[in-house]
């Protein structure tokens, strides 16, 4: 099973609750309070990391929690913090929202990583409360709520070339034969069901990944055979080694081969069919191959193409067919780089400002805000003084002069979130 695609849920830590405590002690009769605070949720993390090449892991598991902050308790001792929690995923993977179709991040390095659920802050203790005039409150504030998301995975391979073509070319017998990658090859087609990638050593210092794509047949464009689930990962790589069967009857059936591959491509996408693009015909072992070289050569000029001959049994010209491979993506490897900040760009940062919005629904004031929703969360309103404190709050923010300007007058009820109040000015 190769998994390139799931939906996760994801949920950060809450955070831990403030305390409410008073000092006692013996001789001090009225001790201050000391209530500390909570701590911070645990936030999670999506970090790619070069060692994985699925998510599969996330198949039987898709519902990912991070731990909460501790409470706060007496002694103004501040809860822990809850610990953040990684989800590992291979290098390419986009991270989507699910809910929003935003995406979040494009994971195309080792060790890059995104916060998709933030912990919540820890609520404060009673003690944090205390001022000059205001000696012993005896509410604290409650932790928030950690976020919670769903998330969409998906991997796109990074290799640096592809191998192209129709089932049973001899795609997976060159990656076999080129590097230490191990694919299944037999005489029928479709015998590669999942992209493989392989490591090809140049010499000492140079290293290419090629990757052996399942076959593609006409019509793989819209959905034929296993096409359209592996074209989008040739759209990261720089260059496509295009493979013939040269065992086919005649030089033009050869060529009719490599025109249906080549409009699946052109109709997938137009960066996949401008990608450069080698041409190579495959099993040059065989006797029938080599009758055919002139006219399959030939085919190919008039259309201003040159092909490149080889035998995954023998060896024959695949050196040539390598240093061609190494040449063609060392050129289009700095062009390539120009792609990063086009992903930056859509990288959504989530900041959630203090906007809120209030609409009148049978007579009663309903507040609407990420934010507001969260404050009414912390305090509990039935603390009077919890209950002022809020209202000070709100008014420091402007809602309550847009109350007003909605026409709210004293004793009118307001809500947010689940709570509701009474509106006195
Ligand atoms: N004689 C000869 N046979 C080859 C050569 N390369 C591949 N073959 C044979 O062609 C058949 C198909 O090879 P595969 O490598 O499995 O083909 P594929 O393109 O990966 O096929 P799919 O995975 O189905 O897309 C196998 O029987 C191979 O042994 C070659 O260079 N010479
Ligand atoms: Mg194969």
């Amino acid at each position: 099973m190769f998994i390139d695609e799931i939906i996760i849920h994801v949920k950060a830590g809450k955070g831990g609750d403030g305390c409410v405590s008073f000092r006692r002690e013996r001789f001090i009769p009225k001790g201050g309070p000391d209530g500390g605070d909570g701590g911070r949720g645990g936030s999670v993390y999506i970090k790619a990391d070069l060692q994985l090449k699925t998510l599969n892991e996330y198949y039987r598991n898709p519902h990912r929690k991070a731990q909460n902050g501790e409470n706060g308790s007496s002694g103004k001792k501040n809860g822990k913090n809850g610990s953040d929690l990684y989800l590992y995923v291979p290098v390419g993977t986009v991270v989507e929202d699910n809910r929003a179709r935003h995406i979040m991040a494009d994971l195309s390095r080792d060790r890059e990583k995104v916060c998709v659920a933030c912990g919540g802050l820890g609520g404060r203790g009673n003690y944090r409360f205390k001022s000059s005039t205001f000696q012993s409150p005896k509410f604290a504030q409650k932790g928030e709520k950690g976020e919670q998301r769903t998330i969409k995975l998906d991997l796109k391979l990074i290799a640096d070339v592809a191998l192209v073509g129709f089932p049973n070319a001899g795609k997976s017998t060159f990656l076999a034969r080129v590097s230490r990658a191990k694919p299944k090859i037999a005489d029928y087609p479709f015998t590669t069901v999942n992209p493989h990638l392989g490591i090809v050593t140049v010499d000492r210092e140079h290293k290419f990944v090629l990757a052996d794509i399942p076959g593609l047949i006409e019509g793989a464009a819209q959905g034929a055979g296993l096409g359209i689930k592996f074209l989008k990962h040739i759209e990261r790589t720089k260059a496509i080694v295009h493979l013939i069967d040269g065992s086919r009857s005649s030089a033009k059936k050869i060529i009719k081969d490599y025109h249906i591959i080549r409009n699946e491509l052109v109709q997938f996408s137009s960066s996949l069919s401008s990608k450069e693009e080698i041409i190579v015909i495959s099993k040059y072992d065989l006797p029938e191959v080599q009758e055919k070289v002139e006219e399959i050569r030939k085919s190919f000029s008039k259309e201003g193409k040159s092909v490149f001959f080889i035998s995954a049994l023998t060896g024959e010209g695949i050196s040539g067919l390598i240093s061609r491979i190494f040449e063609t993506i060392k050129l289009i490897g700095n062009k390539e780089d120009s792609l990063l900040p086009l992903a930056q760009e859509k990288m959504v940062h989530y900041d959630f400002r203090h906007t809120f919005t209030i609409k009148k629904v049978d007579n009663q004031f309903v507040i609407e805000g990420r934010e507001m929703n969260k404050l009414a969360y912390q305090y509990d309103l039935n603390n009077p003084q919890a209950l002022a404190y809020f209202q000070e709050k709100l008014k420091g923010w402007g809602v309550e002069k847009a109350l007003k300007k909605k026409g709210a007058q004293e004793g009118d009820i307001v809500r947010i979130g689940e709570k509701e109040f009474y509106f006195f000015p």
